[in-house]
């Protein structure tokens, strides 16, 4: 053998090495980041759920961080994403603002953000790929013109709202204001947070009651949660819920939509949560340089008396 040729099969068995080495590489496990607002909800477990379910069907190597509540926690979990060496950082942000300072660690680092189910007020837009989620703003509007219809344009309102500076309860708040705002005698009497959970929703809700007694008409909820506490304070106070004071809520979870077929919840806006493939799919396109969309938003429904009990046996949240 002439001494080029050593050196040719060398460098071929080095190469083929090389790329046997390479493809290992490929086949390592993605790692992926996910820092959870919390567990606030019924609709929150099955997002929780429908990330962990996917990456383990996925064969991903999933991070979980359950902020339990607190931005702190979150951006606590972000900063040890970055020091794992993540290939991507999954967040749901539980608040719209503060965050610009942690992300521009991630982007220092390399690493790519994907933001979920809340939008962020960011001065820089280049500190994430993109946005998965609802339209929270359709939301709002759409249990507006629900609730328009329902009362023609008159009643008094009381407002069950989101976590304080988060993108729903701003959201939400906004659009369906402003939808009613077409309807002189369709006023909102009294608003405050019960956090999306049952329990604020029935300690608020108590509170409504004992302040406005029978002058409550109607009742928004910026989700089934708080809507499903209040029917308990509601009942508690002797009165019927969907019939003495009309309820129209948002996330269509399971036990809401049981609520809309029990008449006691008149209407909920659907907010998908299901959304662990469609983020999977979008960190796999991002890792390979792949174009994504900026913002994708899931296609909501609207469930009342008409069409709940057609879908209750098949909700899968
Ligand atoms: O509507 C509520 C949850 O951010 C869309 O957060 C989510 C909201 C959802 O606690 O139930």
């Amino acid at each position: 053998m002439k001494i080029t040729s050593v050196f040719q099969s060398l460098l071929i068995g080095f190469v083929a090495a090389a790329t046997v080495l390479a493809s290992a590489a490929d086949k390592k496990p993605l790692k992926v980041g996910f820092a959870q607002t919390g567990a606030e909800s019924a609709w929150r477990t099955a997002n929780s759920e429908s990330m962990k379910a996917e990456a383990a069907k996925r064969g991903i190597d999933l991070k979980f961080s359950d902020g339990l509540g607190k931005q702190e926690n979150q951006i606590r979990a972000i900063r040890s994403f970055v020091t794992q060496h993540v290939d991507a950082i999954v967040l749901a942000p539980l608040v719209e603002t503060g965050w610009d300072p942690v992300l521009r660690e991630a982007k220092r680092a390399g690493i790519p953000v994907i933001i979920t189910d809340r939008t962020i007020q960011t001065a820089d837009e280049s500190l994430y790929v993109c946005f998965i989620g609802s339209d929270f703003l359709t939301e709002g509007r759409m249990a507006a013109d629900w609730l328009a219809k329902k009362v023609n344009g008159k009643g008094r309102i009381v407002e069950l709202q989101g976590t304080p500076g988060s993108a729903p309860a701003n959201d939400r708040r906004k659009s369906f204001g402003e939808a009613i705002a077409k309807y002189p005698e369709l006023k909102i009497i009294d608003a405050q947070s019960g956090d999306f959970r049952r329990t604020g929703g029935k300690e608020v809700m108590e509170a409504f009651i004992k302040k406005h007694g029978k002058d409550i008409d109607i009742l928004y909820a910026h989700n089934d949660d708080m809507a499903l506490g209040a029917v308990q304070a509601i009942e508690e106070a002797g009165l019927k819920p969907g019939k003495d004071i009309v309820i129209v809520s948002i996330d269509a979870v399971r036990e809401g939509v049981q609520a809309v077929v029990d008449g006691k919840i008149n209407c909920t806006v659907e907010c998908n949560p299901l959304f662990g493939p469609k983020v999977y799919d979008t960190i796999q396109k991002v890792i390979a340089g792949e174009k994504v969309e900026r913002k994708s938003f899931n296609k909501d429904e609207l469930f009342d008396s008409t069409n709940a009990a057609a879908v209750i046996a098949t909700r899968q949240y």
